[in-house]
C-alpha cells in the first residue's frame, strides 16, 4: 500500500517545468500586397494614361496603350500589385502628376 506522490509523478514546478518538451509550430506569415487601380474618367486624355502607365508602372507602350483601353473600356483596372509603401507611393506619383497636368484621372489602393 502507497499513499501520496512517488517522485516520478511529482507536480510541475512554478515555471510548468515538466520536463516535456513542447514545440509551437509557427506559420510565417507573408506581408499583405495591395492592388493599384486606375479610374476611368470622361476628360483625361488616352495619351496621358499611356503616358502614366509607361512611366509609373515601366509598362511598354503596347502594354500601356492595351490597360489604358481595359480602364476606358470597363471602367477600372489593375495596374500592379505592391507591398504597401510601394503601393502608396505609386497612387502618389500618379495622383501628383495628374494633378500638375490638371486631369482629372484618379488612382487607388486595396488590399488584395
Ligand atoms: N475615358 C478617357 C477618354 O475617353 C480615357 C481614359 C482612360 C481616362 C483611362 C482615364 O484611367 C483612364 N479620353
Amino acid at each position: 500500500m502507497s499513499f501520496g506522490p512517488m517522485m516520478t509523478d511529482r507536480p510541475n514546478g512554478p515555471d510548468g517545468e515538466s520536463g516535456v518538451v513542447t514545440k509551437t509550430r509557427t506559420r510565417t506569415q507573408r506581408p499583405p500586397m495591395y492592388k493599384v487601380l486606375l479610374l476611368n474618367d470622361d476628360y483625361t486624355p488616352m495619351e496621358f494614361v499611356v503616358h502614366v502607365l509607361e512611366r509609373f508602372f515601366g509598362m511598354s507602350h503596347a502594354q500601356a496603350f492595351d490597360i489604358m483601353l481595359t480602364v476606358h473600356k470597363k471602367g477600372l483596372a489593375v495596374v500592379g500589385v505592391f507591398s504597401f509603401e510601394i503601393a502608396e507611393t505609386k497612387v502618389a506619383q500618379v495622383m501628383d502628376f495628374a494633378r500638375r497636368h490638371q486631369h482629372p484621372l484618379q488612382c487607388t489602393l486595396e488590399k488584395e
